[in-house]
């Protein structure tokens, strides 16, 4: 079928907005952004990615050499926990993305960022979707923990609670954090791909660091168009997991209830800290404030 993606640009898509990878059409300049970004990362993160991530990378062999083809890694990471890497335009509409979720397939953005937007974009592409969420992915425990997201997902869209599910996703999947033996450390694919959140995530003063507590951080509101106010931080993968092990029935029931949100600097009394921010950042007008200057 014929789609006009977020993007504005019509692409012919399969019934599930998959498409063919045509691994054949990025050009070299494109090949080679990979492998700049890449190469870029890699070295920003040493110390700053949790260590799943990094095992991620070894196992999938996920290199310096051009942007991946999705059969070849989607074979290697199917042996570790059965999922699959299939390629789509960009956003695809929330219950397309969690029925591939609940089948374990990763549908990743068949584009990759211009040089313009080397650092930041709103749009999942190719970097964002392999680079950052596909290493997790070969993490058993995460890996249960996606598929469960997208059972969710279908659930939650029938409850009218999608909202909050999609903060869930985004606090964690996306920007979560995980307390180490080694330190704090980085797991969400949105810090994992950005060179300068993976920076302020962890060494600025300004974002509050709160520990993981499900319904608390499925009433709080998120940013989508600078770094995190408010980072939430878990012990383990185990932990997140368990969390999302249970009937969300009767917190759905309580979330239905509540009308409204938290702004995403909010502090509240029973919130356990990591670190308190100053919010300095965002104050001040956030990266608007330093693009202007
Ligand atoms: N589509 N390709 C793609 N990638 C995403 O991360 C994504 C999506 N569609 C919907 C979506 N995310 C979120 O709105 C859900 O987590 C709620
Ligand atoms: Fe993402």
């Amino acid at each position: 079928m014929l789609i006009t993606t977020r993007l504005g640009r019509e692409v012919e898509v399969n019934a599930d907005y998959t498409l063919d990878q045509n691994w054949e059409h990025f050009t070299v300049e494109e090949h080679d952004r990979w492998d700049r970004l890449y190469a870029r990362q890699n070295q920003i993160l040493e110390g700053r990615a949790c260590d799943e991530f990094v095992e991620g990378i070894h196992k999938l062999e996920l290199s310096k050499s051009g942007i991946p083809n999705f059969e070849e890694l989607s074979d290697r990471l199917e042996k570790l926990t059965g999922w699959r890497v299939v390629a789509v335009p960009d956003l695809v509409p929330d219950e397309v993305f969690f029925d591939h979720l609940a089948n374990r397939r990763f549908p990743a953005g068949n584009f990759i960022r211009s040089e313009a937007q080397l650092d930041y974009l709103q749009e999942p592409d190719v970097f964002h979707d392999v680079y950052g969420h596909v290493p997790l992915l070969a993490n058993p425990v995460f890996a249960d923990y996606m598929e469960a997201y997208g059972k969710g997902g279908q659930r939650a869209m029938g409850r009218g609670v999608l909202t909050n599910l999609a903060r869930l996703y985004w606090y964690t999947v996306e920007f979560g954090l995980i307390k180490t033996d080694k330190g704090m450390r980085i797991y969400g694919a949105g810090i994992l791909s950005s060179k300068s959140e993976s920076i302020f995530c962890l060494e600025d003063n300004s974002p509050h660091r709160i520990h993981f507590d499900l319904e608390r951080l499925m009433k709080t509101d998120y940013r989508i168009d600078d770094f995190q106010q408010t980072y939430w931080v878990i012990d383990s993968f185990e932990e997140l997991l368990g969390a999302t092990y249970q009937d969300f029935g009767p917190l759905y029931d309580k979330l239905e209830a509540y009308e409204g949100a938290y702004a995403p600097d909010t502090i509240l009394e029973n919130d356990t800290f990591h670190s308190e921010g100053t919010q300095a950042y965002a104050d001040a007008g956030g990266r608007l404030a330093k693009e202007a200057s």
